[in-house]
């Protein structure tokens, strides 16, 4: 079911894209969408945020499951009450994939919550930091630009190690999406992207 951000009766957690979020209430329930565009034996990342109900009626654990293509990639304990992010691998056979994410655990009256779902594009060279910045160490700023033309500026200057990419987390900051601002340095830490609405992509 679609929840909205902050709904009380849900425990009031707070999504991290949007205004709304996922739950997956009871055992099994599951959400799939075929994701076309693979490229087969390429690796990719699936980012998914997840955290479980605060007020679950039932106790006991929330657990979630995720599958590509029916083989599983993921099978965890959630015990946060906060999103978090997480991150999994998986090789895509097909052009074609089913990704599959579904609650785990006994029966009961528990929900897992799973927002801002991506498979970032595979750029070669480089690894995508969702809500990730560096802070100051711009070196140049370009507007609507896409991640692989930002890539292909920052491979061809020897100063560049990273840049930053305007995506709309609903910040009113100063970045735009489709912002391409390279960047002197990849350390990203205390940087939250979601309060800047960028992403970062680091020189591998
Ligand atoms: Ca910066």
């Amino acid at each position: 079911m679609v929840i909205t951000t902050g709904n009380g009766p849900w425990g009031s957690t707070q999504g991290v894209s949007g205004n709304h979020f996922f739950g997956l209430q009871r055992n099994a329930a599951s959400i799939k969408q075929t994701v076309g565009g693979h490229t087969v034996g390429g690796t990719y990342n699936l980012v998914v945020h997840v955290a479980r109900r605060t007020n679950n009626p039932a106790s006991g654990e929330n657990g979630l499951r995720v599958t590509a293509d029916g083989v599983e990639i993921a099978n965890s304990l959630v015990t946060n009450t906060e999103f978090e992010r997480r991150a999994f691998t998986y090789t895509a056979d097909n052009a074609n994939v089913e990704i599959e994410l579904a609650a785990t655990g006994a029966d009961g009256d528990r929900t897992v919550f799973v927002d801002a779902i991506e498979i970032p594009e595979n750029l070669p060279g480089y690894r995508r930091d969702i809500a990730g910045c560096v802070h100051a160490s711009n070196i140049e700023l370009f507007h609507d630009s896409t991640q692989r033309a930002c890539a292909e500026r920052c491979d061809v200057d020897s100063g560049c190690v990273a840049f930053e990419f305007g995506v709309d987390y609903g910040a009113s900051g100063r970045y735009q999406p489709s912002d391409c601002q390279l960047q002197s340095s990849a350390d990203s830490s205390d940087c939250d992207g979601r309060l800047f609405n960028l992403d970062l992509y680091v020189k591998e």
